[in-house]
């Protein structure tokens, strides 16, 4: 007997008397084993590792799965070998937000937030839309999203962020939560800065600014200084809804700081010239707006009103401004006398007879002047050495009366 080889089995020459010899072999029985995939948990069906000694069955079930191992030679098969379904769902994120939501940014640097599914050992960020595999290079370790993402640029336009995660188990989300935000880094523009009237002299005056763009932010404050500050909160600016008007002389010089932000938080500030030439006029006066001159404006008054100086308004040079017409007294001055006495009695007190035609007048505006007539027959002006007009204010009838006679006084005068 020669030399027995090997472990798994065995040969061996025999040699006769006369010379011939033969091999010899024997196999080794050998028991089989499970393998290190026995009791554990995959998201798929197990490939690797089923037996540790011997020849993997087939492998049954669709999770749990299960197989045995073979013996050779005649070794005995491994108990039935098994293995349970692992985590075979996919990470998903959910709410994927950059800049809480913002449509809008000027910085490079968004934060990010999002919900994770589960627990996860990698993700990724990118601008890039490729769906990942297990090695993909964007894959980033880390257990949570980081709180903020650098922009690859910060070219204004649209910029769209991806992302996927990759659980403990290795599953990789199937498809990537992404949210967009535009870049816009070019400040707005404020144009038409101007200021109104452009009289020389003013009462007010107004500053006006205008935008291009109704969804830019524009509010302003006035100062007496030379520049716009601004390191000045935002919050200290007035929303410009009208324009800022002026209309104090101590106003002279001040100026409108506008301020226009756009969406992405960009500002622009624009200093307005200066106010000057407001001149503010005492009540009853009016600027002359070419010479500064305050001008006095005669008060305006109404048919059929009041006078200051007590008398009933019944004549209006200028009905449509009534700055200056005739007044009637409000009771009669005096009943049944000569012309002489109620000449006389109106010129005391600082008023006098109305002419033919002022008695009309009187007559067609009677329901405006009161108490009139309190009387029949009232006297007017002188006609000659003898007669005076005279007018019936009961039945409107003229006529020519010696002054002898006995009538009515209504006095009147011109304001
Ligand atoms: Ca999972
Ligand atoms: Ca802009």
């Amino acid at each position: 007997m020669g030399f027995i080889a090997n472990t798994d089995f065995w040969n061996w020459t025999c040699t006769d008397s006369g010379g011939s010899s033969g091999t010899c072999t024997a196999s080794k029985k050998i028991d089989a084993a499970c393998g290190s995939a026995n009791g554990q948990a995959f998201p798929t069906k197990p490939t690797t590792n089923l037996c540790s000694i011997g020849f993997a069955s087939t492998v049954t079930g669709s999770g749990p799965w299960s197989w045995i191992c073979e013996g050779t030679n005649g070794g005995a098969n491994s108990n039935v070998c098994n293995a349970t379904v692992g985590d075979n769902t996919s990470p998903t994120i959910s709410n994927f937000r950059l800049a809480g939501g913002a449509l809008y940014t000027n910085s490079a640097t968004v934060t990010i937030a999002g919900t994770l599914s589960e627990a996860i050992q990698k993700y990724i960020l990118s601008e890039n839309n490729s769906q990942p595999a297990s090695g993909d290079s964007r894959w980033i370790a880390g257990a949570a999203l980081p709180g903020a993402y650098t922009l690859g640029s910060l070219t204004d336009g649209l910029h769209t962020i991806y992302s996927w995660a990759m659980d403990l188990a290795g599953n990789i989300s199937t498809s990537a939560a992404s949210d967009s935000i535009t870049v816009d880094t070019t400040p707005p523009v404020i144009n038409n800065t101007s200021i109104s009237p452009t009289t020389t002299y003013a009462t007010s005056r107004s500053v006006t600014a205008t935008r291009n763009n109704t969804n830019e932010t524009l509010s302003y404050y006035s100062t007496t200084g030379t520049t716009c500050n601004t390191n000045l909160s935002d919050s200290l600016f007035t929303d410009y809804i009208n324009p800022p008007t002026f209309n104090s002389a101590g106003d002279n010089g001040k100026r409108v700081c506008f301020l226009l932000r756009d969406v992405a938080g960009n500002k622009t500030y624009s200093l307005s010239d200066p106010i000057s030439n407001i001149v503010n006029c005492s009540s009853g006066y009016n600027l002359d707006t070419t010479t500064g001159q305050c001008v006095y404006v005669p008060p305006s008054y109404t048919l059929g009103g009041t006078h200051p100086n007590g008398g009933k308004i019944f004549y209006c040079d200028d009905v449509n401004n009534c700055t200056s017409g005739l007044v009637a007294q409000q009771a009669d001055a005096a009943l049944s006398v000569t012309w002489d006495t109620a000449n006389n009695t109106c010129s005391a007190a600082g008023w006098r007879l109305p002419t033919s035609s002022e008695l009309d007048t009187m007559y067609s505006q009677k329901a405006s002047i009161s108490s009139l007539p309190q009387s029949s027959r009232y006297w007017g002006d002188q006609v000659d050495s003898l007669k005076a007009n005279t007018k019936n204010f009961a039945t409107g009838s003229s006529a020519q009366q010696y002054m002898s006679g006995a009538y009515n006084t209504r006095c009147i005068k011109s304001f």
